[in-house]
């Protein structure tokens, strides 16, 4: 019993009034502003304070409440969580009452919602499957951290000037960030370079060492709430930001090198200032593999300060911790434990190592060659000497018991963590492979291809380990948040069920789907979120579009595996055969792009620029019209995403088979009631299992054909001078027919289509046009079209990320979900 105990402290009220009074009182005593004068802005950080004051009670209950439970950290390096505000208020279920108390005081929640940042800090897919899974862990009550870096400037702002993209920075943190806790008390310190002392030895006469870095930083906390369906359950989304020991090295101050004085300083604080984009081609920066030994170990050092403290023994570390590595971006955390373990916890090798293995599991999320991270063996070596020790010590182990086994010798260098062709470097896949239990795809095909390629070797060595857990999205922002109207309507249909915690009752509206009165209702919600994106294209690019075309979306990063190529060239097809036969009667389509490509990718960019010149002609070809839009939308980000999904007809997921992980954007736009064309590939084959083969529109080569056509090797010039549609659009955009001020900006692009064409645009290209005359054919029959769409919107709640937590917590971690 303490004095704290006979405080009362009673949960915050939420009625309207509460709500308004207290929004004002934050206004005036937490941003010092009167109300009669306060900006927008202010009233966002009120109400932002207001909300958050309601999950602290749940958070604070729910950490006493957990206390003695297994734990799960998830380790990534991005976290795409985007704005939190409206995420708070839906799974708080205030938001009928935060509308009324706003509305009371004459302040409109929309527009504030408008003004929140969009926290970037994510690339693509690996980050946003972060934040979904941050958001489910918390709704089905395992308790969670989530562990990264809290970078000063996220993904960079992307501006299209003249048609190409321009990097701009991100400022989401320049007017404070009202949700995080930064908090003082957390705060570690990490290591780089110096040297590896002899220490003396165990009590098996085992020599013992220890690390003396040669430069020390801070790592210090910062908090975010996360809220969780129904909002009982509150995690922590903990950030690290880099901080210096010393600010200031006095000496050099007082011998007047001010400069000189700051450079500790400044190194530290440039750790945490940006996000890497993710490129073509793994760059091998020093400074990233620094960001991701100073995460992993300032998170490792937390998780075991926590445990220590209540356990006071690590030998039941895998019965309480459970952490997951997000990729390979944090796999250096498996040498990181060991050497706490060993270092300074006092474990022998072989006990760290049955401690370790059975704590970490991976999440591999490509099979791409030029996406697997290595290390320079030197590198390491200069920056974590220790560590590469540790990592020789592994590696003598695993590959001794390998060569006991009978192991060839290639088999045995290519499961080696040193990779021996050409400068030594440490594979980091191999590296979490081998440290942990578990190691998993992100789709039913890529867990297949893993075992078959990158880790064929590995997966015979530790049969069992690679394990599948499809990837999933949080129905409450992708179908909640972002498409009111449609759960309102489907609701009415399954009745009185929780539709965002049974997202698979869905199903319910299976037998409305040929109900011309629901069919009805389901196409005017679709309609009013288009006119919505209509109104947002008109406001940021000028032009109108109708919304009676279809809406076709294609919105994820620019990358030539995804294959935007390939739906532009189609574009230029289409455009040339409406311009032939204007009198035809084709389908009105606005075809909208819209993604970052990494800064240094060139064909990316030009990709961009290609888009935005055939924009540019055919949205100024009278004879067109609105027969045919093509819009290239800027800055795409998790918020603009929030208004496309909802808008869209045809959802394009048309990488090279074998090529994109799993995807999942695909499942947000099939719950929103977007037909998807797509090849198989990816999470898009269990798509098409649940919708059923008539309810999408699949074309192209599987996997395995393009596979064996690699293999034999083909002419894609054949292939091309067998396709007249393809030969005339390549043609077209090759001899500057979109580019008329620089014609041979294409020649490359196209050229390198005509010659090896690795992502086989071409081989594809005939089943795509095919598959996309089909689309047309189903529109014109709105009965159908609207039925496949209610179809797609009924048999995707499995996508729910619930439902993948809850396979996590099942098969990998070991934990209980309510
Ligand atoms: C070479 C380009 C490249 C570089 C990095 C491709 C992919 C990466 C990342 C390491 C991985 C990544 O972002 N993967 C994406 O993860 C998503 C979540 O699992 C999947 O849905 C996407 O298919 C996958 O590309």
């Amino acid at each position: 019993m303490t004095p704290l105990d006979n405080l009362p402290t009673p949960a915050k009220k939420s009625d309207p009034k509460t709500l308004a009074v207290e929004i004002i009182e934050r206004l005036k005593h937490g941003t010092g502003k009167d109300p009669k004068a306060a900006k927008p802005h202010d009233w966002l950080q009120a109400v932002i304070l207001v909300v958050r004051d309601r999950l602290v009670d749940h958070w604070i209950e729910w950490k006493d409440e957990s206390r003695n439970e297994k734990r799960v950290y998830y380790l990534s390096l991005e976290f795409l969580i985007g704005r939190l505000m409206r995420d708070a208020i839906t799974n708080l279920g205030l938001e009928g009452e935060i509308n009324q108390a706003l509305a009371n005081i004459g302040v409109d929640l929309d527009i504030l919602r408008e003004l929140e940042p969009d926290a970037a800090l994510g690339n693509g897919g690996l980050g946003r499957l972060a934040a979904c899974f941050m958001e489910s862990m918390a709704s089905v009550g395992i308790p969670a951290y989530g562990y990264g870096i809290r970078y000063q400037h996220g993904l960079f702002r992307q501006e299209i000037r003249d048609g190409w993209q321009v990097e701009l920075p991100e400022m989401w943190l320049s007017h404070g960030n009202p949700w995080e806790f930064e908090r003082r008390e957390s705060a570690y310190e990490i290591g780089f370079g110096g040297t590896v002392e002899p220490r003396g030895h165990d009590k098996t006469g085992v020599p013992t060492f220890r690390w003396k870095p040669s430069e020390r930083m801070t790592a210090a906390a910062y908090d975010t709430p996360v809220v969780g369906w129904k909002g009982d359950h509150v995690n922590s989304l903990r950030l690290w930001s880099a901080q210096p020991i010393d600010p200031i090295l006095l000496a050099r101050f007082n011998a007047g090198d001010y400069v000189g004085a700051l450079e500790e300083s400044n190194r530290a604080e440039t750790l945490t200032q940006v996000l890497y984009p993710q490129d073509s081609h793994i760059a091998g920066q020093e400074l990233r593999l620094r960001q991701e030994f100073f995460f992993s170990s300032a998170s490792l050092q937390d998780i075991l300060r926590r445990h220590g403290q209540l356990f006071h023994t690590f030998d039941n570390l895998p019965e309480k911790v459970a952490i997951q590595l997000n990729d390979t971006h944090p796999a250096i955390a498996v040498a990181e434990m060991m050497r706490l373990l060993i270092d300074n916890e006092g474990y022998d090798f072989a006990r760290a190592w049955e401690l370790t293995n059975g704590t970490f599991a991976y999440t591999n999320h490509t099979l791409l060659p030029e996406a697997l991270e290595s290390w320079p063996v030197a590198l390491i070596e200069r920056l974590l000497p220790r560590h590469m020790q540790i990592i020789y010590q592994i590696n003598a182990m695993v590959l001794k018991s390998a060569r006991k086994d009978g192991l060839a010798d290639e088999v045995i260098s290519r499961i080696s963590l040193i990779d021996e062709g050409g400068e030594r470097r440490v594979r980091m896949g191999n590296l979490a492979f081998m440290g942990s239990h578990s190691v998993n795809g992100v789709s039913a095909l890529h867990s297949d291809l893993m075992k078959e390629t990158v880790f064929a070797d590995l997966n015979a060595v530790f049969p069992g380990r690679i394990n599948n857990k499809t990837n999933g999205i949080t129905p409450r922002r992708w179908l909640a948040q972002c498409n009111p109207a449609l759960l309102r309507l489907v609701q009415g249909v399954v009745g009185d069920v929780d539709l965002m915690a049974e997202t698979e009752a869905l199903t319910g509206i299976t037998g409305m789907a040929d109900d011309a009165g629901f069919q009805s209702s389901f196409e005017a919600i679709k309609r009013r979120n288009k006119e919505q994106l209509a109104r947002v294209i008109q406001q940021r690019m000028g032009l109108r579009v109708d919304p009676g075309a279809i809406f076709d979306i294609q919105i994820k990063r620019i990358h030539e595996y995804k294959r935007q190529l390939l739906n532009l060239i189609e574009t230029v097809a289409l455009y040339d055969q409406i311009r032939s036969h204007p009198e035809k009667d084709w389908v009105p389509r606005v075809k909208i792009f819209a993604g970052k490509a990494a800064p240094s990718y060139h064909t990316a960019k030009l990709i961009i620029k290609l888009a935005n010149d055939i924009a540019r002609v055919v949205n100024n070809d009278p004879i067109v019209g609105d027969l045919l839009k093509v819009v290239f939308l800027p800055n795409y980000n998790v918020s603009l995403a929030e208004v496309l999904v909802p808008a869209a007809d045809l959802s394009e997921q048309i990488s090279t088979a074998g090529m994109e992980a799993s995807g999942t954007g695909n499942m947000k736009f099939a719950l929103n009631g977007a037909v998807t064309i797509g090849t198989l590939d990816g999470a898009n084959v269990e798509i098409k299992d649940l919708v059923g083969d008539e309810n999408i529109v699949i074309f192209g080569l599987t996997a395995q054909e393009v596979s064996d056509r690699r293999a034999i090797g083909r002419d894609p010039g054949e292939i091309i001078a067998a396709s007249p549609e393809l030969a005339q659009a390549l043609r077209a955009i090759k001899d500057g027919a979109f580019s008329a001020d620089d014609p041979s900006r294409y020649a490359d692009l196209i050229g390198g289509i005509e010659s090896h064409d690795w992502f086989m645009v071409s081989d594809d290209f005939d089943s795509y046009t095919a598959a996309q005359r089909r689309v047309d054919a189903l529109w014109s029959d709105r009965a159908t079209w609207n039925r496949m769409a209610i179809l797609n919107t009924a048999n995707v709640g499995w996508f729910s990320s619930d439902r993948t937590i809850r396979q996590y917590a099942s098969d990998i971690w070991g934990v209980p979900t309510k």
